[in-house]
């Protein structure tokens, strides 16, 4: 092997470790972004879902779903969210908690992992109490 091949080798060798190494080493993608949409199957596993209407927007799949596997301290200003979910679905392993303020203050309501809510008055009279509530979203226990 002469010296030309030993660098080609050498190179070749450090671009295949950085290759290897590079996702190893990176932290779970943290996200939360605002689409359109219905139905459990948009929401994908790790994340939970909050949807702008009843019955996660079955009725209306042009309007708003904000998709987080983060906290979230402010659901309004880019992702004009605040007070608008009126249904929810937790695709995560984490138990999540909604707060009716924002920076996770106030009375929360817990979802747990696989959990649905669907905050429309005519499946649970108590249940539109928490229509178009919620301002935060925290993960609290659990595994991802
Ligand atoms: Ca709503």
């Amino acid at each position: 092997m002469n010296g030309s091949a030993v660098l080609t080798a050498a190179a070749g060798l450090l671009a295949l470790t950085g290759g290897l190494v590079a996702p190893a080493s990176a932290a779970p993608l943290a996200e939360t972004y605002v689409r359109q949409g219905s139905g459990r199957e948009i929401c994908p596993s790790g994340y939970v879902c909050l949807y702008e209407h009843f019955h996660l927007n079955r009725d209306t799949p042009d309007w708003k779903v904000l998709v987080t596997n983060q906290d979230v301290a402010n659901l309004g200003g880019t992702y004009n969210m605040n007070d608008r979910t009126s249904s929810v679905y937790n695709n995560s392993s984490y138990t999540v908690r909604l707060y009716p303020n924002y920076n996770y203050w106030g009375v929360p309501l817990t979802v747990f992992p696989g959990e649905t809510f669907d905050f429309t008055n005519d499946e649970n009279q108590e249940s539109g109490w928490y229509d178009d509530k919620y301002s935060s979203l925290k993960f609290v226990s659990g595994t991802r």
